[in-house]
């Protein structure tokens, strides 16, 4: 046992180690951290347990017996060698406030002070499993993956949703919006959302913004019989937030938006929790990659998507599968990771529509297909508003690429008798996908 004079600030004590088979893992939540330290993995885990339950860098004379017996988070596995490599920190549920501080005190604890520790050079928390008494507390998603597809007629025809940022992101007014959402509902989308910078401009004031295209959007439905969603940005103060909502709700919307980094997960918490608005929840995770990005430091996409699914959302921006924010190779594996997860039988909470965005054009459809399979939403906003036709020909560009995979028909041969598609390749190529 140290005590902190080795500046590093370690003092380690065997009450923060545990053997496995004494975690009961209905009476903990249990995060799985990569690290790389100077420490053996045991010592870095029993680093991260102390501080981040009863410790601090040194021996403290007011820890009581109940305090040093019931509530050490315990390092309990560890894998890898020499100082690198993963543990695994049980973390006893008697430890939260769950009830009054929720998803902050959890947070503030499986992902607080450790990030900043000197003796681990870097530490990234990869994944948190929650036990059911901590589910249990969760709506989960309200509508989920099958509420979505009620609504837009997708349950039997089970293809990709197509959905659309409308572009330019911030600038257009409410009628030039509405226009432009028209036009893209025409030629195809399933979904349109607000980009996450636009809330309620002067330019744009989302009270008329929601109204215009409610409008267009009807007038969408009597021509085609189709049912559109439009997500309203609302993301703000908790005040302004749930009056953003409440306009967007009375006049119509039928989808709300969350920039839920943002915000910060307490916020999404409260106002997912305290008011039910029928309507789908689309989550945006705009700066996530201030702590995602860095695979060996920070906390990863699967620890935020399953908290934004035990918050409530009900579509997640996870990363694409290929575009301009996505499709790494090195990332591959985590991002299908992160969809396994969002649509699997979890806690039983309702399964929650992947999303693919970022610089998404017809070209890189199969390669996203490829990763995603049937179940998720495909987002374009400059691959559709940018076609040199317009709008509605980039839309029906994009539903043709969809329609190519379905049908199991290589994107060149399936844009032969579809001209959008095949100006669409034309001006912005297409990605050829490797045999495996
Ligand atoms: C996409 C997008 C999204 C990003 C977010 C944008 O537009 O609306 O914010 O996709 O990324 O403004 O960039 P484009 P992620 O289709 O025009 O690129 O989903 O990776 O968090
Ligand atoms: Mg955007």
């Amino acid at each position: 046992m140290s005590q902190g004079s080795d500046g590093k600030g370690i003092y380690l004590d065997k009450i923060f180690y545990a053997d496995p088979e004494s975690i009961d893992p209905e009476r903990h939540i249990v995060a799985k951290y990569y690290v790389e330290s100077e420490l053996d993995l045991k010592a870095a885990g029993m680093a991260i347990a102390t501080e981040e339950s009863i410790g601090t860098w040194t021996e403290i004379t007011t820890t009581n017996e109940w305090i040093r017996t019931k509530l050490p988070a315990k390092v309990f596995r560890t894998e890898g060698s020499g100082g690198t490599g993963f543990v695994w920190v049980a973390y006893p549920i008697d430890l939260f406030d769950l009830e009054t501080s929720g998803i902050a005190n959890i947070l503030s604890m499986v992902a607080g002070n450790l990030f900043g520790l000197s003796a681990l050079k870097n530490v990234r928390l990869v994944d948190v499993d929650f036990p059911k008494e901590v589910a249990e507390m969760y709506p989960g998603p309200r509508i989920g993956i099958e509420g979505v597809r009620r609504f837009v007629g997708t349950e039997t025809a089970r293809r990709p949703h197509l959905g659309t940022i409308v572009k330019p992101k911030v600038g257009l007014s409410p009628d030039q919006t509405a226009r432009i959402c028209y036009d893209a509902a025409i030629g195809g989308v399933d979904f349109i959302k607000d980009d996450e910078t636009l809330v309620n401009q002067k330019f744009c004031p989302l009270e008329d913004r929601v109204v215009r295209v409610m409008e267009a959007l009807d007038q969408v439905k009597s021509e085609t019989g189709r049912n559109v969603l439009f997500a309203v940005n609302v993301t703000a103060d908790p005040e302004n937030m749930i009056k953003h909502a409440e306009t967007a709700i009375d006049n119509g919307a039928n989808t709300l938006m969350l920039d839920i980094v943002i915000l910060g997960l307490p916020t999404v918490e409260w106002f997912i929790k305290s008011h039910d608005f029928h309507v789908p929840i689309h989550m945006h995770r705009a700066m996530h990659a201030a702590f995602t990005r860095n695979p060996r430091h920070g906390i990863s996409m699967l620890v935020l998507a399953k908290v934004a699914r035990l918050l409530g959302g009900d579509q997640l921006h996870v990363g694409s599968g290929a575009g301009k924010m996505g499709g790494e190779e090195g990332r591959k594996a985590e991002l299908s990771e992160i969809i396994g997860f969002l649509r699997s039988d979890w806690h039983g909470k309702r399964k929650v529509f992947p999303v693919a965005s970022g610089g998404i054009h017809p070209g890189f459809v199969p390669a996203n297909y490829r990763v995603f399979g049937n179940d998720f939403v495909i987002n374009a906003g400059g691959g559709i508003h940018g076609h040199p036709m317009g709008t509605r020909a980039g839309a029906a560009a994009m539903r043709q690429a969809i329609d190519a995979c379905v049908a199991g028909v290589p994107l060149d041969e399936y844009a032969k008798n579809h001209e959008e598609l095949r100006i669409a390749i034309e001006r912005w190529g297409e990605m050829r996908l490797s045999e495996d």
